[in-house]
């Protein structure tokens, strides 16, 4: 929907008393043609590619809490498409060029940011590994570039390039169309989107359990009741293994807490998205103009959405090693979410064992990235009962035909 200045000015007078809800809040229907579980940013937009590109309208999206409050709204907003393998280049390359022109598909700001992404080189090893990924990720097609200490510093002059700092900075790989965009506009966006198909969002209602029938599904327990579905998607990002054990399989999963944390508002200083996986931080100024941190997940396994204080020390001391600008600057917030992580780091989208139930996840800690594309490919793929072309590859099973996507370097300083 389009707002006139006369409507801005009509609901600000109104104290926006009737300014329109962005999506409806319906009761749940007894059943529907497509239920998925979970209200982030990848399955509000599987509901919506469900509506606008397969027709299949009659949809639910379920969620425990409210819509994008699990990663979606606790990530750090960094998008990009620099991953090595063919697989993850096309897949990640078209969320990309989904998130360019996302705005305008969905009438609805999302902030996207394309201020660039560096990933730093601290020795002759990162130096070669580097160059090598940058080759592999310009055969694709893909936007990649190597920049030499004297580029990096006319980029970034706020970080230490002293070739006398503990970790002297040799070159980085850069992404110019990488960058940020602002998460939870991307979850609302969606929501309205799908919600103006006939999508019904339904916020406060937990999948407790699948009714399974000769190994399909037929509906889900829900803290609301029972509904009925043809086909359900689940795409609950770190709680993936918990849905797998209600539906009886298991998933090659581990939970991880990652955290992350900003600092105070402070005046535009930092243009552009760097990581550092030797120094093991990264860090972006919001628009708002707090830095936004983080660094890798905490090893041990939990559904604690939290963290422990060694990590924040240990970012903290990344930080201001590369920029000690920073050291005098408060921190205002820490928080944390739950990753999903795979053996090879790449994501789990299609089929499972169980008819009727297809499976988003293992996302770990690069999804929101991905949240159009994945979106894009698991309707096709619930729609279809058959993968897209560009998920065919990232299929349960090769975890035990082998064909594995590692993309660890990929995902970098997060993990
Ligand atoms: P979510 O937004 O978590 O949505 C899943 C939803 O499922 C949740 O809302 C949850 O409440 C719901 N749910 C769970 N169980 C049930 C149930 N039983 N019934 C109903 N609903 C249920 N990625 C990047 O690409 N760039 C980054 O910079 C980045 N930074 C990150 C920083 C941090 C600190 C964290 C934690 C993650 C980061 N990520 C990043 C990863 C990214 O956030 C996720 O991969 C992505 O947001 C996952 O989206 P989603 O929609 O699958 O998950
Ligand atoms: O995937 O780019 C990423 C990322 C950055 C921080 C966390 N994940």
């Amino acid at each position: 929907m389009k707002y006139s200045i006369f409507s801005l000015a009509r609901n600000a007078l109104s104290y926006h008393r009737d300014w329109p809800r962005a999506w409806r809040s319906p009761e749940p229907k007894k059943a529907y043609d497509v239920v998925i579980v979970g209200g982030g940013g990848h399955g509000l937009a599987t509901a919506y590619y469900l509506a606008k590109l397969h027709g299949v309208r009659n949809v639910a999206v379920l969620e425990k809490g409210w819509i994008g409050g699990g990663n979606t709204g606790r990530n750090t907003t960094i998008i990009r498409s620099n991953y090595l393998w063919d697989e993850s280049a096309h897949l990640y390359e078209k969320s990309l060029k989904l998130y360019e022109s996302l705005s305008q598909e969905l009438n609805y700001n999302i902030m996207l940011s394309q201020r660039g992404v560096l990933n730093l080189a601290h020795n002759l090893h990162d130096l070669r590994e580097l160059s090598r990924r940058v080759n592999a990720i310009r055969l694709n097609g893909i936007d990649s570039e190597v920049l030499t200490p004297e580029q990096i510093k006319a980029r970034v002059p706020i970080l230490n390039t002293s070739p006398d700092s503990r970790y002297p900075v040799l070159g980085a790989s850069l992404q110019k169309r990488g960058g940020v965009a602002r998460h939870d506009a991307v979850a609302w966006g969606f929501a309205r989107g799908a919600d103006r198909y006939g999508v019904d969002i339904i916020q406060n209602c937990e999948v407790t359990g699948f009714r399974l029938k000769k190994g399909a599904v037929e509906g889900v327990e829900t803290s609301r009741g029972y509904i009925g579905a043809k086909k359900v998607g689940v795409v609950v990002a770190g709680h993936a293994s918990v849905l797998a054990a209600m539906a009886g399989f298991r998933l090659p999963i581990e939970s991880h807490p990652l955290q992350a944390l900003v600092s105070e508002p402070i005046k535009p200083i930092h243009h552009s998205v760097v990581m550092s996986s030797a120094v093991h931080v990264y860090v972006s100024q919001s628009d708002k103009g707090d830095l936004v941190i983080g660094a890798g997940i905490d090893a041990y396994n939990s559904y604690a959405q939290g963290g422990s204080f060694p990590v924040v020390e240990h970012q903290m001391g990344a930080l201001i090693e590369l920029f000690p600008i920073f050291s005098r600057l408060r921190m205002l917030r820490q928080w944390g979410g739950i990753v999903d992580v795979c053996p090879d780091a790449s994501p789990i989208i299609g089929k499972t064992p169980v008819k009727g139930i297809y499976f988003n996840c293992g996302w770990g800690t690069g999804g929101f990235k991905a949240t159009p594309g994945s979106g894009w490919v698991f309707a096709h793929t619930i729609a279809h009962d058959e993968p897209h072309e560009l998920n065919a590859p990232f299929t349960l099973e090769r975890f035990t035909s082998g064909e594995l996507i590692d993309e660890h370097g990929a995902a970098a300083v997060a993990h």
